[in-house]
């Protein structure tokens, strides 16, 4: 459905509702033309005279008495992001404005644009390769400062280098156990079954180490994850409602109000984090704790930042504290809740009376009335922020279907392995070695995007938005 690029495309370009500037955009080879006919630039200038790269101010005529300034930007094929002629109408951001625009050059011979075909249309046409495009979904799908950089290193990688070289040295085994067969009947070995899995094994052990070097990459797609802990009747759920503006949990003075995760999307600072609220811990022999319990301590494995909440106006006892604090993996920030109940001078650490505490970090907070939300809000943003630094050592960020890809070479190579050091003639097993690093050649190049089919393309530019 995107291999088509003869026609010419319309779409809004710009972010959806009302703003102060909207832009139409047009790509193929009758955008000048309907631009032209749409617009009226200064008296006797038209865009088909006009070069590329340049800006054209004039209005939109839609009757006699309706129309609306615009500024044209005008790129000619091959220089544009498409690599056909690209028009954009930089107009008034409002909706109803831009879907007038859109319509009339539907009547003058455009089609709507699927999502993300402008960006079909630009790797179509050589000007980006499959992972760039999937860096530009990345880059627009970002929602904090952390997923933008994960997917600016996903759009200058290097990792279509060291794939090109796999792929040379793919394609000289495979020539050697082909040659193997080719030549049966010449006593010559072209290469051993034992030089063979070593050479196999050394790829396949880069490939593993770039798939471990870039699992930092998958989160691009993933808001980073804020848990709330600890005991029932702490302030959990009251917390998780302030800190996300909307009344997600029930909140009540019965202990184990909570019995499943919760979450809500909550900001800390510039990062978007999903905030996470938990059943109360509880060690008592009952099947529904249990099970509750079980759920919290997945979630405190899994969390990016842990939170443990503590009442501090009623302070837990120092066993079933230290119990909690044996469920998460890193010293979690402590939130110091229901400070309301206290006098300033008892907002101390000491007040929990836990050894392994007295290095934590504190807030102290009271859900009820909104104190110390702003201090708490920083304390998560420096934690998500240092988390996403120890991601910075990585490279290379990699999108999950190429992940996929190169976990589906590996495999194919690990079978080679295999069958190579159970030979000790080549001959016996050239034919399995040879159907094994075909599928691994043509899982790298599924990977670059040098082999497309029409359902990939589909599944990539699909989770674009349209005008992309
Ligand atoms: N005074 C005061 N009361 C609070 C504060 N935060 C929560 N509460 C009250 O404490 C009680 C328990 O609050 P929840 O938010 O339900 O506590 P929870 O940790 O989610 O409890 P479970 O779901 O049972 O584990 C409710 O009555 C809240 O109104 C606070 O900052 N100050
Ligand atoms: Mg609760």
């Amino acid at each position: 459905m995107y291999t088509s690029t003869d026609d010419t495309i319309v779409a809004i370009s710009s972010a959806p509702g009302g703003a102060s500037r909207g832009i139409v955009r047009m790509s193929g080879p009758a955008a000048v033309a309907i631009a032209d006919g749409l617009c009226r630039l200064a008296p006797g200038s038209t865009l088909a005279c006009a070069a590329g790269f340049t800006v054209h101010a004039g209005e939109i005529v839609f009757s006699d008495v309706h129309h609306a300034p615009v500024d044209v930007y005008l790129f000619r094929a091959p220089r544009s992001y498409t690599r056909q002629d690209l028009v954009e109408l930089h107009t008034i951001g409002s909706p109803p404005l831009l879907d007038l625009i859109v319509e009339r050059c539907l009547a003058a011979g455009a089609r709507s644009a699927l999502p993300g075909e402008f960006t079909a249309r630009a790797f179509l046409a050589g000007a980006l390769s499959l992972g760039e495009a999937e860096a530009v979904a990345a880059t627009i799908h970002a929602r904090s400062d952390v997923q933008l950089r994960a997917a600016q290193r996903m759009r200058t990688s290097h990792v279509a280098e060291d794939i090109a070289a796999w792929q040379d040295e793919l394609a000289q085994l495979r020539s050697l156990v082909e040659a193997d067969i080719d030549f049966a009947e010449e006593p010559i070995d072209f290469i051993t079954p034992t030089e063979l899995a070593a050479r196999v094994g050394t790829l396949r052990a880069r490939l593993l180490a770039i798939l471990t070097a870039t699992r930092a990459g998958e989160r691009i797609d993933v808001l980073p994850r804020v848990l709330l802990m600890g005991l029932p009747n702490a302030g959990k759920s009251t917390l998780l409602n302030r800190l996300s503006g909307i009344n997600r949990a029930i909140a009540s003075a019965v202990a184990g109000t909570t019995r499943d995760l919760l979450t809500a999307p909550a900001r800390f600072g510039d990062v978007e984090a999903l905030l996470i609220d938990s059943a109360g811990w509880d060690d008592a022999p009952d099947e529904l704790v249990s099970a509750a319990t079980g759920q919290s301590e997945t979630a405190a494995r899994q969390a990016d930042v842990v939170c443990l909440v503590v009442d501090a106006a009623s302070p837990p006892e120092p066993a079933a504290l230290a119990k909690l604090l044996a469920q998460a993996a890193a010293p979690p920030l402590v939130i110091a809740n229901k400070c309301d109940l206290l006098a300033a001078g008892q907002r101390r650490p000491e007040r929990l009376p836990v050894p392994e505490l007295a290095t934590a970090e504190f807030v102290w907070v009271s859900a009820l009335t909104g104190e110390g939300m702003d201090a708490l809000s920083h304390a998560v943003e420096r934690r998500l922020a240092s988390e996403s630094h120890a991601g910075d050592e990585v490279t290379t960020a990699l999108s999950a279907r190429q992940r996929a890809a190169l976990g589906e070479a590996a495999e194919a190579l690990a079978r080679c392995v295999a069958t190579a050091e159970q030979a000790d003639d080549l001959l016996d097993i050239a034919e399995l070695i040879a159907v094994d690093l075909c599928e691994a050649q043509d899982a790298l190049a599924e990977l670059t995007g040098a082999v497309t089919t029409e359902d990939l393309l589909g599944r990539i530019f699909a989770s674009f938005c349209i005008g992309k």
